[in-house]
């Protein structure tokens, strides 16, 4: 009798009040790709309106000070998911479309840390981080094997890599999502394959984007590609198409975990704002950047549909955002989209020097922002000194669970931060420049080792590397890491420098 009133009453009432009563929230973490401090609205951006991002940065805690580990994706989100910083791991550069899996499965992750909590678990957009127990061996045609599962990943609808590397196709649970049989596929980065186009063989073909500098071989969507594939047929995407799948599949997701009662983890990891740039018709002419900003403008809306769908669902209270970015900006990233004449006067690094690949600030300083209404006050900003490594032990602290001693080395818990209880953080942080420069920043102090390499990236985007012959020694209190101070603060410098030692040594 009581078992029948109380089952009543359980349907009776909507599914998220079965755990609206704990005060384990939801996890929905946002990264986006190649934005940066400078890129969107409520970080100064001009010429792109992005009023989603700044409604979330509204409802919750804008950080001025946050930093990527690495200033490219694959050892950026390498550090992320691991709490491991990418230096202690061989093969975490950036990763080609059939690079085997760079987390190995054994390895705790931060999705590893939610499944254990009793979360529902998903990774959806740009993974970018190997999938299959072998470069080029993967079985592109059946399952590749492991993928996410074996990292904490229940739900997985993911890119192999990035939009501009090949495949050019989706994975759901590790087969090849909308899989055409009359279209078998196949892979590789070392030749192209007998009679199909390359863009640099067939410039003709290339009727949506041209390359500036590489970029050159197969062509999918009139655009071509990093890496040669054939086949794919209904099963391969079209640029234009990916926020939208990545955006629907998002929704499902998140309604499926909800309706089942569960506490969800979500990584979504957008393309946008990842060359080749080429968002919907419908955000064409949003910005007056072209399609850069355009882009921005569809990452925005993306935002802004996730957001809508978690009202939609009576969740938006009890859910924890995260929105940030997997490394600094980048103007001409090898395709001729007229990023760099048409910015304008925005700065997509803001106030930093340097941009992606860098080991100046704007390699790797990001746009932060965490939003939770039930517990988080609206409208705070915070200047304390954070790096996305330290999201795996905060969150696990967050959600009560237990990360083992051992994993995630380089992993702080510092969720009194990032819930804006704390407007310190921490002491310094490390930051991986692309050239596997590894350089230092306190709050008030940028440090950058002595380094011989050249001082313009050599191969295609005009940016500062950041190197230098001598040491260098920024105050951050000064715009643009402009005056080296190294020679006048040589206790500074070797402090720093034993920092970085210390940093560098095996744990
Ligand atoms: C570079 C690509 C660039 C981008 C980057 C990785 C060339 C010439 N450039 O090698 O377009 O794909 O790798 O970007 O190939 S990241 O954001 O995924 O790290
Ligand atoms: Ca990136």
């Amino acid at each position: 009798m009581k078992t029948a009133y109380l089952s009543l009453l359980a349907a009776s009432l909507p599914a998220m009040n079965i755990y609206a009563q704990t005060s384990r929230p939801n996890v929905l973490f946002i990264l986006a790709d190649d934005l940066g401090y400078g890129d969107i609205g409520c970080y100064g951006a001009i010429g792109v309106n992005t009023p989603c991002l700044d409604s979330l940065a509204r409802t919750g805690i804008r950080f001025t000070d946050a930093h990527a580990m690495a200033s490219t994706s694959t050892p950026s989100r390498y550090a992320l998911l691991t709490g491991e910083n990418a230096y202690r791991k061989a093969g975490t550069d950036v990763a080609a479309g059939n690079a085997g899996m760079i987390i190995s499965p054994d390895q705790f992750t931060m999705a590893d840390a939610f499944r254990s909590a009793g979360y529902r678990t998903g990774a959806i957009g740009k993974w970018h981080l190997g999938l299959g127990a072998e470069t080029a061996k993967q079985d592109w045609n059946g399952t590749v094997s492991p993928a996410l599962e074996s990292l904490g990943f229940d739900y997985h609808y993911i890119m192999a890599a990035t939009a501009d590397r090949v495949p050019c196709v989706f994975l759901e649970q590790g087969r090849v999502a909308n899989y055409d049989a009359s279209a078998p596929i196949s892979v590789s980065y070392r030749q192209n394959f007998e009679g199909e186009p390359t863009g640099r063989s067939n410039p003709e073909l290339l009727t949506n984007l041209r390359p500036s500098h590489g970029h050159d071989m197969s062509i999918v969507n009139g655009i071509s590609r990093i890496g040669y594939m054939k086949g794919g047929g209904k099963a391969l995407w079209r640029d234009e198409d990916i926020a939208d799948s990545i955006a629907a599949h998002a929704l499902r997701f998140i309604a499926d975990a909800t309706t089942d009662g569960k506490p969800f983890f979500l990584y979504l990891a957008t393309n946008d704002i990842h060359v080749p740039r080429f968002p919907h018709p419908r955000f064409r002419g949003k910005s007056t950047m072209g399609l850069r900003g355009d882009a921005i403008a569809q990452l925005d809306w993306t935002v802004g549909y996730v957001m809508a769908a978690l009202d939609s669902l009576g969740i938006s209270d009890n859910t924890l955002i995260v929105f940030t970015s997997d490394n600094g900006p980048v103007v001409d990233d090898g395709y001729d989209d007229r990023a760099e004449e048409l910015l304008g006067t925005h700065r997509p690094a803001g106030p930093f020097r340097g941009m992606k690949y860098s080991a100046f600030e704007g390699g790797t300083a990001v746009p932060f922002i965490v939003s939770w209404p039930a517990r988080i006050r609206g409208g705070q900003t915070s200047a304390a000194l954070v790096t996305q490594v330290d999201l795996m032990r905060s969150l696990a602290t967050l959600i009560g669970t237990t990360i083992p001693q051992k994993v995630a080395p380089d992993s702080r818990d510092q969720l009194a931060t990032f819930l804006g209880q704390d407007l310190v953080g921490r002491d310094y942080v490390v930051e991986y420049a692309a050239n596997h420069l590894l350089t230092v920043r306190t709050k008030r102090w940028k440090y950058i080792p002595a380094n011989n390499g050249s001082a313009m990236i050599t191969w295609g985007p005009k940016i500062e590397t950041g190197n230098l012959p001598q040491p260098q020694l920024y105050d951050m209190t000064a715009p643009w890491e402009q005056y080296n101070q190294a020679e006048e603060h040589p206790d500074v410098v070797n402090a720093l420098q034993n920092i970085l030692e210390s940093e560098l040594a095996p744990r």
